[in-house]
């Protein structure tokens, strides 16, 4: 294990984790993938699991860093990349407009968060539906999930259902009732951009305080207690 980022420490095992109003939902049914793409774009498409086999599948190793200041190492994800998902469905099927630059991620439980376009056509940003040899299990996020190993776990976004491709953030904000500051449009875990407006070291001490309590409530639910 290398040192861990600015302000995060190492756990032993890897939880699902999240926002607690999302710690309710469960796998309601076994998960086939439909994935709407839509926003500022000519041709809004439906797709499968079908659509994205056609890309070249890959496996990446990374760690994973939660804002809340947690984070696990190693961990070998399997999927597709997020910039010849772009480029080979994306583009050509449902043309973009060119300032179309903000992505959407929309998840199954409500759960929604952006990244700029630039920063997911990074070359270690995936789309997941495997993860350490086998496929993508309810609790990492079933049926695909971005993995942005760069940017906070935050803007992982599991149980995709949709990815949207905007001008502007009129269609977008961050879950209520979280308050906007929680999300920083870019998230970057090596500058240690946990929110927006507030700074990271005045925030960390409240993460660091809602790690063990998140990962119970989250742990209670998959039990079914
Ligand atoms: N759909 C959905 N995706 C989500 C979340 C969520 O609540 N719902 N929480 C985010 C947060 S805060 C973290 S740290 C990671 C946790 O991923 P894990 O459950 O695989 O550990 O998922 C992210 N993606
Ligand atoms: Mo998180």
């Amino acid at each position: 294990m290398s040192t861990p980022p600015p302000g995060q420490h190492y756990l032993e095992r890897f939880p699902r984790f999240g926002l607690g109003r999302f710690a309710n939902y469960g796998p309601a049914a076994p998960g086939s993938l439909h994935l709407s793409l839509k926003g500022d774009v000519s041709h809004p498409v439906e797709l499968t699991k079908e659509d994205l086999a056609s890309l070249e599948s890959i496996s990446l190793k990374a760690d994973f860093h939660c804002v809340t200041t947690w984070s696990y190492s190693g961990l070998l994800w399997g999927g597709y990349r997020f910039v010849d998902f772009y480029r080979t469905i994306v583009q050509p099927r449902c043309r973009p407009e060119p300032a179309a630059r903000l992505v959407v991620f929309r998840a199954a439980d409500g759960y929604a968060c952006s990244l700029p376009l630039g920063d997911l056509l990074a070359e270690d940003v995936m789309l997941a539906d495997r993860l350490n040899g086998e496929s993508l299990g309810f609790d990492h996020g079933a049926p695909l999930r971005l993995v942005a190993p760069a940017h906070y776990g935050y803007k992982n976004v599991k149980h995709l259902v949709a990815i949207e491709f905007w001008r502007d953030a009129r269609h977008y904000r961050f879950p209520r009732p979280y308050p906007r500051f929680m999300d920083h449009p870019r998230a970057r875990v090596a500058r240690e951009e946990r929110a927006r407006w507030v700074p990271a070291w005045l925030i960390r001490p409240f993460y660091a305080r809602l790690v063990q309590p998140t990962i119970a409530r989250f742990e209670r639910r998959r039990d079914g207690r």
